[in-house]
């Protein structure tokens, strides 16, 4: 298999397009838009909103080299038996999960608020995990889906960056995966976390994986 060396820190990555795939997390319009989840947490996502070009070049990019593109979805039954009751009780948000909103009940799979955002909507045959975690392991069967297609390199984009972004790197990091979060094509409610999570994740050799601007990583798999 071809190994592209893409321009990253702390390190050049060793891309291989026989292993490598796109995981875009939760670019959903509870996040994103008015009315969802994130704004009934008191944040402002309009900030969010920015990055919605460069993580569709990335989906491009990944297509038109034929590569594979996961997409995961934060969102729990509609009667939240995967939804853990601290989760669902932690803070005082204006709406909280399985409540009714403007976008449907709040992070309930199926309802117009955990869908994707039409400009980044998967295609056909693209793989799509619904989580009720931060984390995108967790309880779900990404493992099963990446050890079936031979995937060990991921390169991740999505929001936010500390909190779904940075827990599943993580949890890919644990099981052995290699990561480079394209920072570009993520983004934080909070700008200094943003900005604290690519370091740390780059952070002693690559602690967590490796971080990466969209065009370097479009130039790696053109
Ligand atoms: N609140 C926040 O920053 N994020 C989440 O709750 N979920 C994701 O990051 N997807």
């Amino acid at each position: 298999m071809s190994v592209t060396p893409l321009t990253a820190r702390p390190a050049d990555f060793p891309l291989d397009r026989g292993k490598v795939a796109l995981l875009v997390i939760d670019m959903q319009r509870d996040f994103i838009e008015e009315g969802g989840f994130g704004a009934a947490l008191g944040n402002d996502v309009s900030r969010l909103r920015a990055i919605i070009p460069t993580v569709a070049r990335l989906l491009d990019g990944f297509r038109a080299a034929g590569l594979p593109v996961l997409h995961t979805r934060e969102c729990h039954a509609p009667d939240l038996s995967d939804c853990p009751p601290a989760k669902r009780l932690r803070g005082a948000p204006s709406l909280r999960i399985g409540d009714p909103g403007p976008m449907g009940r709040i992070l309930i799979a199926g309802e117009p608020g955990a869908e994707i955002l039409p400009e980044l909507a998967p295609l056909p045959g693209e793989t799509v995990i619904d989580k009720p975690g931060k984390g995108a392991f967790y309880a779900t069967d990404l493992q099963q889906i990446l050890q079936a297609r031979g995937i060990t390199q991921l390169i991740v984009a999505g929001v936010t960056t500390e909190v779904c972004v940075q827990t599943t790197m993580r949890e890919a990091n644990d099981r052995g995966y290699d990561c480079v979060l394209a920072q570009d094509a993520t983004e934080s409610y909070f700008p200094a976390f943003k900005t604290a999570t690519v370091e740390m994740i780059v952070a002693q050799g690559g602690i967590v994986g490796w971080a990466a601007s969209s065009a370097a990583i479009l130039e790696a798999i053109a």
